[in-house]
Formats: C-alpha cells, structure tokens, sequence
C-alpha cells in the first residue's frame, strides 16, 4: 500500500521504500515564543522551524497552528504559505477545525495530509469531503464520538468506520493513514500495548498506512528518550509506516534507521552508512 504526497518539487511515498519521517515542531504546544509569534502572525520562527527540520532529515511537516485566542484559518494559511516559501516537502495539515484545515488545503499546492478525521459522524461528514475536494490523503484517528476505548477491538470499530466511510466517498484506501493512538505510559502503563495490539490488528486486517505521534508515549515520564526510541522500533516491526516526530532529536532519527536495518529493510545497509559518514564528516567539521 503506497499514500503518495507531494509537493511541487517532490514526491514522497508512505509505505514503500523507508519511513517517512513528519516533522512535528510547527505547533505552539508547549511553545511559548512560537505561540506568541504566530498570534502576531509573524512568519519567521515557522520558516526557521521549516529549514531546520527539513535539513535534519523531515520527508514532511506538519504544520498546526492552533493556540489559544487565534484566528486558526487564517494563520494556517499565513503559515503553510511560508513553510513552502522556504521548503519543498509536502505538508500535513493539522488541526482540530475543518474551517482551518480547509485554508491549509487551499494554501498547499500538490497533495497533502490531512490531519485529521475521526470515527464521530460529525467529524466524518465535516472533514471527508474536504479530502475529497482537494484530492488529499487523510490520517484516520482509532476513535469514534463515544471516546476513546482502551480495548484494541473497539479501537478497530472506529477503523472500520473511517474505511467505509472513505469508500463511500470514493476516497481510496491507499488515501487513509490510520493512527493507532499512543497515549502517556505516565497514566495508562498499557497505553504503548494497547496501540501496538491495534496496530498489528490494521496491519493484518487491512495492510494501511499507519503513522503515530510517537513521543506521545512518554509525555511525564523521566528518560523520555529511551522510551520513545524502543517504542518507536517495537511500532516500526508492527507496521508503522511513518511517525510524527522531532527530526532534530538524534536518537529518534537513529533509531528509525537501525531499526530499518535490523529489519532487513535497508538494502546493503546504505542509509546507515550514509547517515555514519554524514556524523564523521559533521565531526570532522566541528574540529577543523
Ligand atoms: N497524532 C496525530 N497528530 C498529532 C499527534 C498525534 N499532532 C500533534 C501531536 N500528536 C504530534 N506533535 C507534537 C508536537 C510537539 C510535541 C509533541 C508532539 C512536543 N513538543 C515539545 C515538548 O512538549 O517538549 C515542545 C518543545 C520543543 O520542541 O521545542 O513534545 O498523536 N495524527
């Protein structure tokens, strides 16, 4: 199963040679300045997050714009204008409200993400045709309008209804991006199980495309780190085909790539020798 996006300039396929990193650093949660700067609707930190993101190895950005007291459509499409000012990736929309994710859509030239549709009615009847009109791929959250189940089988209900109802709009299945859920070990020492269960489940019943907010898993717990990289491993052996994750943080971007490699996914180990000399050089460079 191949989800094409793309951008102007690019093409990146989810699903069929390597995983596709989605940076998540183009959201005010828990980022104060940025917050600020885009109630302002000054640009300048979203550019320079853009560029960073994209030169430490992002295939894709998401961009959310959604802080509190904002004018949300308007400054997503104030940001995704400026991200593809700077950058030529495609992008993953991101926001709860479908007025915004349709000015991101319309701001984004090639083919996006959206980001995102849930099981609830609503939701579905909101945000679909939106995919529809503007001929995007939509990432499918496990959830319906009754919440948010901690058994794998409820969770794929809500699959289930997402799939159907894409179908019934003539959205394809290779459109949809399924995310499991990954919530805090901090509160639910099964959360990272419980996603994993579901996980396998999507892969065997429907062979999606799935993506996660990997460090999701680890908010409030100490070593952060170390949870979400073996965390990050364990989802890549069940299916997971792309992840919403920090690109500047170096232990994620190794361990997606050893984990291609201890996978058998890396063929004569090319990425990984290419990332090794890339450090080298790097180390070379700071001595000089
Ligand atoms: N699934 C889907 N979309 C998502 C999520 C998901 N979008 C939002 C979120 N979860 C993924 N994005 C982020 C963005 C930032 C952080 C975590 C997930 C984050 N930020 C730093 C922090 O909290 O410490 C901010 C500091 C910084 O980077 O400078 O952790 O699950 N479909």
């Amino acid at each position: 199963m191949i989800t094409l996006l793309k951008s102007p300039q690019r093409e990146v396929k989810i699903g069929d040679s390597g995983f596709i990193v989605i940076g998540e650093r183009i959201n005010p949660t828990r980022r104060k300045k940025l917050a600020d700067a885009l109630i302002k609707g000054d640009m300048e930190q979203v550019k320079a997050d853009a560029i960073e993101q994209v030169q430490a190895g992002a295939h894709v950005l998401d961009v959310n714009v959604g802080a509190g007291g904002i004018d949300e459509a308007a400054t997503m499409d104030m940001a995704v204008r400026a991200v593809m000012s700077v950058t030529d990736v495609p992008l993953c929309i991101d926001s709860a409200k479908p007025d915004a994710l349709e000015a991101g859509l319309k701001a984004c030239a090639g083919k996006a993400l959206v980001n995102s549709v849930n099981a609830d009615p609503e939701k579905l009847k909101a945000v679909l045709p939106l995919v529809k009109k503007y001929n995007a791929a939509v990432i499918g959250l496990a959830y319906d309008e009754k919440g948010i189940s901690e058994n794998p089988e409820v969770r794929m209900t809500a699959v289930k209804t997402i799939v159907d109802a894409a179908a019934a709009l003539g959205i394809g299945r290779e459109d949809l991006v399924i995310d499991c859920l990954a919530f805090s070990l901090g509160t639910n020492h099964r959360s990272a199980a419980i996603c994993l269960e579901t996980m396998r489940q999507v892969k065997t019943q429907y062979d999606l495309n799935m993506v996660l907010g990997v460090s999701n898993v680890s908010f409030g717990v100490p070593n952060r780190s170390d949870i979400n990289t073996v965390f990050l491993s364990q989802c890549m052996a069940n299916g997971l085909t792309c992840g919403i994750i920090n690109p500047l943080d170096t232990s994620m971007m190794k361990a997606f790539m050893a984990t291609e490699l201890v996978l058998g996914r890396d063929k004569h180990s090319r990425n990984w020798n290419k990332y090794y000399r890339r450090g080298l050089a790097l180390a070379e460079a700071a001595k000089a």
